[in-house]
């Protein structure tokens, strides 16, 4: 039972706009930028800040995906027993020395983004790790936040964020469910 759209297709385009105007704005361009999405729902959203980001700045940016397993088939908080794992690595340059931008679609425990940062630093030493999320939902359990947001939604325990995507999904929505 959806309780309320939190972004629909216009909100998320100008919130992906104003991600990327924040990122050249903090890196003072693009200069050694690397934008990496989490799967899967992060990998179209680095897609299109890539693409804006190229488009402001008329410069190509390199990218890549991180695939971290999420913990369970049942994804009630209690029964998440085991840490979110690295399943596989695809990134098309080098990242030493690189600025290299994580991006999810949810942020939530912080779990899932330690888990990329660890496999990130097991392919190199980046210069610097920052994060942009379409969503902070809250509940962190470690000490991690995000540099740019899409939307901050504080939500309880018992609801659940969709986040629906017209690469994966049939359109571009945010929607907060109780479960
Ligand atoms: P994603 O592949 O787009 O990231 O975990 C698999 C999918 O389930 C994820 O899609 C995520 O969007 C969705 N999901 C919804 N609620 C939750 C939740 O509370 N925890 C996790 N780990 N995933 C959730
Ligand atoms: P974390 O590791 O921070 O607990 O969770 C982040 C990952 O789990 C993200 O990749 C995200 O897809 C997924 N996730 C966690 N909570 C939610 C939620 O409420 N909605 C959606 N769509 N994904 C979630
Ligand atoms: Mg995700």
């Amino acid at each position: 039972n959806p309780k309320a759209t939190v972004l629909d297709d216009a909100a998320i385009r100008r919130a992906l706009t104003r991600i990327s105007h924040e990122i050249i704005e903090k890196n003072k361009g693009v200069e050694d930028l690397v934008l990496v999405g989490i799967k899967t729902r992060g990998v179209p959203i680095a897609r299109r800040i890539k693409s804006k980001i190229s488009e402001i700045e008329g410069r190509e940016l390199p990218g890549g995906e991180l695939d971290i397993t999420l913990y369970r088939d049942d994804l009630t908080p209690e029964k998440q027993t085991s840490e979110p794992e690295l399943k596989e690595t695809n990134i098309e340059t080098d990242i030493d020395g690189k600025k290299v931008i994580l991006v999810d679609d949810v942020l939530y425990t912080g779990r899932t983004v330690r888990a990329a940062m660890d496999a990130l630093m097991d392919h190199g030493r980046p210069k610097e790790i920052q994060l942009a999320v379409l969503v902070d939902r809250g509940h962190r359990e470690l000490p991690i936040r995000a540099d740019y947001v899409g939307k901050n939604v504080p939500t309880s325990l018992e609801e659940v964020i969709t986040v629906t995507l017209a690469e994966t999904d049939e359109k571009d929505e945010v929607k907060i469910f109780e479960r």
